[in-house]
């Protein structure tokens, strides 16, 4: 597999930082030169281009359409990869394959899952949602009485707290995108604003959280504010325009944008409003941040400004010296993506990438920056900046606030959480992409 790559027409165009990296603006001052170099066609190649014959498939009838399609047999290699693959009686993890998918929205098959427990197979006519606790008039709802309230949709990433934690390892991990931060996915999520509901239930003034319940094994609950639910906590019932995938909560979750990921708790079956927080297990153990102080963070609610290069990355090896476009993934908790840098010498010098449209809030941004790789070593990184004036520590200012692993990790492993500092992939001489720290 390799990275896309550039053929020429970029003689007319000066680096503006080391190691061959463009600015965003080269995009703009493109002309033909630069359509030639997108399209990887120069002029010459498409005038000596050879005449077209007709493969195999192009002499008879093609295959029968089918009631519900499947990516190409030639695309079986684009999966998550699993932790747990012959669910053992512990958590299972999926990955999204980064550096396979372009774009910004990740297909359902695609989407990353953690489940502590398995998925529970909810028959949806006999599920109920009850929402009940400190509220005016405790109401129970099947999935027909949702659908008749108004729906609304919103692009939004969902992101595990323990995303990108191999990177709280002392010493760099040799893994690629997936391994690293496959678990944060960016779907178009539909469903019933949780405010709607508790307009029908009524609030008791008292009623400063909620704990939302899962109807899996686990009863995974979670405890989240009152203020969320009337900002923008969404009961979501499609996934990128089709019923939630068994796998992501069936018939209903939860939905907390830019909350971490352990809080949308799937399978929803129990809203109860309290005064207080329920401090349930994963309120206890995994999900609280221990700090180098010794203290750790009972909640951790925002998945903060982050960005990674999703290509070139390691398993997308470079054919030779020449034009490539970097282009990663940005996203934050605290609004739009206002900015990306990409550096190729590890951060000394760095041009802005292109950010692709839409730029929405909560949701995956795509940035892109034009590359000339000379053959020789570089070492590739991303920063983002949000709309609300966040920027991504460095890995340094990170750890000195938060500490590293306290047990070297695997990849699976959860050793800390909410790491967003960049991620540094070194390029060699060979063309090929390693995980390095820089
Ligand atoms: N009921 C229930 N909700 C759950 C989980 C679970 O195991 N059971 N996993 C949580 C975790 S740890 C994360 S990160 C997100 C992942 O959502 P996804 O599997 O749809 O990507 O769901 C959360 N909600
Ligand atoms: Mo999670």
């Amino acid at each position: 597999m390799s990275t896309r790559r550039f053929i020429s027409g970029w003689d007319d165009f000066q680096p503006s930082a080391a190691n061959g990296l463009f600015d965003r603006r080269a995009f703009f001052k493109g002309g033909a030169a630069l359509a030639a170099t997108m399209t990887g066609y120069t002029l010459s190649e498409s005038a000596a281009a050879q005449q077209l014959t007709d493969a195999q498939w192009s002499l008879g009838p093609g295959s029968p359409v089918s009631g519900y399609d499947t990516p190409s047999r030639f695309e079986a290699g684009v999966a998550r990869s699993l932790s747990n693959p012959n669910a053992e009686p512990r958590t299972q993890h999926g990955r999204t394959p980064h550096h396979l998918l372009n774009g910004t929205f990740t297909p359902n098959g695609l989407h990353f899952v953690i489940s502590h427990t398995g998925h529970p197979d909810i028959d949806p006519s006999q599920h109920r949602l009850v929402i009940h606790g400190l509220v005016e008039r405790p109401l129970v709802f099947t999935l027909d009485a949702l659908m008749r309230y108004p729906l609304v949709s919103r692009m939004t990433f969902l992101e595990c707290g323990g995303n990108s934690a191999p990177l709280w390892s002392p010493e760099p991990v040799a893994a690629g995108v997936q391994a690293i931060h496959g678990l944060v996915s960016c779907a178009e999520w539909t469903g019933v604003m949780l405010s709607t509901l508790l307009e029908e239930t009524g609030i008791d003034p008292r009623a400063k959280w909620f704990i939302a319940e899962g109807a899996d094994a686990s009863a995974l609950h979670r405890s989240v504010p009152v203020a969320k639910a009337l900002d923008d906590a969404m009961i979501a019932l499609y996934q990128n325009g089709e019923r939630l995938m068994p796998g992501n909560g069936y018939p209903m979750r939860l939905f907390l944008p830019g909350w971490e990921g352990n809080m949308n708790v799937k399978w929803l079956r129990r809203i109860e409003l309290t005064e207080e927080p329920a401090l349930g297990f994963y309120e206890a153990r995994t999900y609280t941040p221990i700090l180098p102080s010794g203290k750790a963070y009972n909640f951790y609610f925002l998945q903060e400004v982050k960005s990674f290069i999703t290509h070139p990355s390691p398993g997308l090896e470079l054919s030779g010296a020449g034009l490539y476009e970097i282009s990663g993934l940005a996203y934050s908790a605290n609004g739009r993506i206002s900015k990306v840098m990409v550096s190729a010498d590890g951060g000394s010098s760095w041009a802005e990438a292109a950010l692709q449209e839409p730029v929405l809030s909560k949701a995956f941004t795509r940035f892109r920056a034009p590359w000339r790789w000379d053959g020789g070593p570089a070492v590739l990184q991303s920063r983002a900046w949000d709309e609300a004036g966040n920027v991504q520590p460095t890995r340094t200012e990170l750890v000195a606030r938060r500490g590293e692993a306290r047990r070297v990790p695997n990849v699976l492993g959860f050793p800390s959480q909410h790491y967003n500092g960049p991620t540094s992939w070194q390029v060699n001489r060979g063309g090929e992409v390693t995980h390095v720290y820089a």
